[in-house]
């Protein structure tokens, strides 16, 4: 997403309160992930038997109240304080971006220990970029890369950053993953999109939500292990998804990165990358200056 939110808006306020406004009821929102003594988020944490699911999963992922989870902060590196980050993807040691904005969009490589851009390639000026993925490697790499609200997904190759194909589409471009057959694609909604990585054509698309009940404003990606990692824009949380029914299955508090950024100088929390080689995630924001290597932990 692209307009900067309003300064009450960028305390990037808990799910409970920011996520579901306006998506399910107030009530509702009592239900989800707001504070809870440490108690309850131990006892709902991991409950799903695997008789229930195997019975049926996709009942079982609708009644089972998701796993809470923090972001522990591992490793702190320098980020470009200019990059409006839209998508992160890491690749062999890099990390591969794009930024948005009008005028300034990208697509970046970047040495991720001291934030030096290694590699960039500028948008026009009317385009505005937003999710990636990584389709491939070596020679053979692609990177698709989402525009906002422009309908084109540019596809670059991955070692030189020449454009080698586009791809058009209806509605907002917002986050974007390859979980190694299917590209997964946000617009913002509570919708999420599967398409064919050659075509870009529609395969399927499932609604994601939180016991039952619709997450909207889902962002930038990550596909990890059989699921999709989403950013929830305006929000310090990420929310773990089965692709397979859209429900919640974990939520990710990473209030502990927001906290260490100046809020007053930052835009929202946004950017996921899987180090499948440490199993770890780099997490950022939009015009952050600090990119965070965490695990995702139990609370
Ligand atoms: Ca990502």
């Amino acid at each position: 997403m692209t307009l900067r939110a309003p300064r009450a808006a960028r305390r990037l306020p808990r799910l409970s309160t920011a996520l579901l406004a306006g998506v399910v009821t107030a009530g509702a929102a009592g239900l989800a992930c707001g504070p809870a003594p440490a108690a309850s988020g131990r006892s709902d944490a991991g409950s799903t038997s695997s008789a229930d699911a195997a019975a049926s999963p996709e009942a079982a992922m609708a009644d089972v109240a998701p796993e809470r989870l923090t972001a522990r902060v591992v490793a702190v590196y320098p980020h470009d304080p200019k990059a409006y980050t839209q998508g992160l993807v890491w690749h062999g040691g890099e990390l591969l971006e794009s930024t948005g904005q009008y005028g300034s969009s990208t697509l970046r490589r970047v040495r991720p220990a001291t934030g030096e851009v290694l590699q960039s390639v500028s948008l026009p000026a009317d385009l505005f970029g937003e999710g990636l993925a990584l389709i491939g490697e070596g020679e053979a790499g692609r990177l698709v890369q989402l525009t906002w609200q422009n309908g084109r997904a540019f596809v670059w190759a991955l070692d030189t950053f020449e454009l080698v194909d586009e791809h058009h589409y209806d509605g907002e471009g917002w986050g974007l993953c390859h979980d190694g057959k299917q590209l997964v694609m946000s617009d913002g909604s509570a919708t999420l999109r599967f398409r064919d990585p050659r075509t870009f054509s529609v395969a399927r698309e499932v609604d994601v939500t939180y016991l039952g009940r619709p997450v909207g404003a889902l962002n930038e990606l990550e596909c990890v292990d059989g699921k999709v990692y989403a950013n929830v824009w305006q929000t310090a949380e990420i929310v773990r998804i089965d692709p397979r029914t859209g429900a919640v299955d974990g939520v990710v508090d990473a209030r502990a990165l927001v906290a260490e950024v100046d809020s007053a100088a930052v835009d929202v929390l946004n950017g996921i990358a899987w180090v499948p080689e440490r199993r770890r995630f780099l997490l950022t924001g939009k015009l952050w200056p600090l990119l965070f290597e965490v695990t995702f932990e139990a609370r």
